[in-house]
């Protein structure tokens, strides 16, 4: 069974009156000529250049300075001279041992990394970056005890 003849044969009683045009007549319709759309150009983001804040010159620290602390001996006693000594932050703290026994600068509580054992002469050199006030002593003679007092 060929369904394409049952189809054209309930449509064949339609008289096909229609003017078949000829294929001289059908103008050949002129496909339109797509106007080329230029695709908008992504404007290329030229990207903000980081916002150059240069960091405030550490103007030579105006209120850092060079503290001097000195141990010494004193009618058989050591001690860190001047026992207590205030500095602002960004300070350097000098100890110099004038006298002829060894000594340490360590921290009561670990607050900063201990001197190695200063001889006669010997120095020891720390800068304080952070406020506070920190104690320390001498290892060898726990009675050396002095402080720091870190201002910011
Ligand atoms: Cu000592």
């Amino acid at each position: 069974m060929n369904p394409i003849n049952h189809l054209s044969n309930s449509t064949a009683a339609a008289p096909t009156t229609a003017a078949t045009p000829t294929a001289a007549d059908t103008p050949t319709p002129t496909p339109p000529t797509p106007t080329p759309t230029t695709p908008p150009k992504p404007t290329p983001t030229t990207p903000a250049p980081p916002p150059t804040t240069a960091a405030p010159p550490k103007a030579a620290a105006p209120s850092a300075t060079v503290v001097q602390v000195k141990i010494v001996e004193i009618n058989n006693k050591y001690s860190f001279q001047p026992a207590t000594i205030t500095v602002t932050k960004g300070s350097k703290i000098v100890w110099t041992n004038t006298s002829d026994a060894p000594h340490t600068v360590t921290s009561d509580t670990n607050a900063f990394a201990a001197s190695s054992t200063l001889m006669q002469n010997q120095t020891f050199t720390m800068v304080v970056t952070t406020s506070g006030t920190y104690t320390y002593h001498c290892t060898i003679h726990p009675y050396m005890q002095a402080k720091i007092v870190v201002t910011s």
